[in-house]
């Protein structure tokens, strides 16, 4: 029997996973009308059902659950970008520091008024640098939703706290333009400090809301702007939305470096993926791409998730995971994910990866996808008429 866990009614599992201890921790951000939740098993062996979770984390609301990222010793930081606690649609971020055994949260971040922070999260480092960034793409500050994304030191963090407590803070400038639309880490100039990648999925590249994402070597405490960034990739089509999506690490192209890739979902004609040398500088644009994921048909959403497992065979070339929300391999919007295996030049076709295609009609498989090669959790958040699924898949 494979490896799933499943939602329970409208749960709308599928938008995270991550694995904490032994056990896993599967968001389910749409429960009781957007509440949330998130669900803990501690086997993770069959069909887990959402009704036999171990423990189940709840909050206030604010779709909590929408993001996980495990921290280390147990912890687990849950993001819930509608909080309203702040003001409307706020948002928190809570983390746990034992997530198995206490129900409560250590420290809870919240954020300002229509600041949605939390829209995505990822956590960087280890032991005293071991850091939890929240995205907060709707964050008023140069502009209107020009967006921010804030660092907080988990070590010691407790208690209610907002953005202001971050260490580090990295903003947008553009109204609309929402950085933080997505982020990521690796160390991309093999320097030994983790380098940040942050998309700003609104923002004006060569067309308008094209998309713009932000590379900022080693960036220090305290506040940096999108303008001080070492590397800055344009979208090209209008509204393409380049910077939805967003990972880091594994050496795409063989030169020893971690390199990157971010999801350009919107692009004519289903999407795209472009994959990018963590060495390049200054403005790049599609040109400058190592190679680009594109779809074999209309309206795919080739990049709505994409996750670098690093080199899975050996041969020294990094391998990448990307999703497709609305690929019709597998019934209309079955979705589908695809592991394009390096070495990676020029114009890839999605469907020349290793496919894993979604169960049935409308389970929007590809809406994450996270893990390394002991588990990689493959999220659908429309699966069984909307309760979700994430597989569970060994490699
Ligand atoms: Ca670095
Ligand atoms: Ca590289
Ligand atoms: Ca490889």
């Amino acid at each position: 029997m494979p490896n799933v866990a499943r939602g329970g009614a409208g749960d709308g599992v599928g938008t995270s996973a991550a694995r904490v201890g032994d056990a896993w921790a599967v968001g389910a951000a749409a429960r009781d009308g957007g509440a949330g939740a998130v669900l803990l098993f501690s086997s993770n062996e069959g069909e887990l059902l959402a009704e036999d979770a171990d423990a189940v984390l709840t909050s206030s609301g604010g779709y909590f659950g929408l993001g996980l990222a495990a921290l280390s010793g147990g912890g687990l930081a849950v993001s819930a970008f509608w909080e309203p606690t702040g003001g409307t649609r706020a948002g928190r971020v809570d983390v746990y520091s034992d997530a198995l055994h206490s129900s409560s949260p250590a420290a809870s971040i919240f954020g300002e008024a229509d600041a949605q922070l939390g829209n995505g999260l990822f956590v960087t480092g280890s032991g005293a640098d071991e850091t939890v960034w929240a995205l907060g793409m709707a964050q008023d500050g140069a502009a209107q939703d020009s967006g921010a994304v804030f660092g907080f030191v988990v070590q010691g963090l407790s208690g209610a706290l907002d953005v202001n407590d971050a260490a580090t803070q990295l903003s947008g400038a553009q109204k609309l333009g929402w950085f933080g639309s997505s982020g990521a880490a690796a160390d991309l100039d093999g320097d030994g400090a983790v380098d940040l990648i942050i998309g700003a999925m609104g923002e004006d590249g060569e067309a308008a809301a094209s998309g713009v994402a932000y590379v900022f070597l080693d960036p220090p405490k305290g506040s940096t702007v999108s303008a001080d960034a070492d590397a800055t990739l344009v979208g090209r089509g209008a509204n393409d939305q380049l910077g939805k999506s967003m990972t880091a690490g594994g050496d795409l192209d063989g030169d020893g470096l971690n390199d990157w890739a971010t999801g350009v979902m919107e692009a004519e004609p289903g999407g795209e993926v472009w994959l990018i040398s963590g060495a390049a500088r200054g403005r790049l644009d599609r040109d400058d791409t190592l190679a680009v994921i594109v779809a074999a048909a209309t309206g795919d959403r080739v990049g709505f998730a994409v996750h670098s497992p690093g080199d899975l065979d050996g041969d020294g070339y990094g391998e990448l995971w990307v999703g497709a929300t609305r690929h019709d391999g597998g019934g209309v919007d079955a979705g589908a994910f695809s592991l394009l295996y390096g070495p990676h030049s020029g114009s890839r076709s999605f469907d020349d990866g290793a496919l894993w295609l979604g169960p049935e009609a409308g389970a929007k498989a590809g809406s994450s996808v996270s893990g390394d090669g002991d588990t990689f959790f493959l999220g659908a958040t429309g699966a069984d008429g909307g309760a979700g699924a994430v597989w569970g898949l060994s490699l």
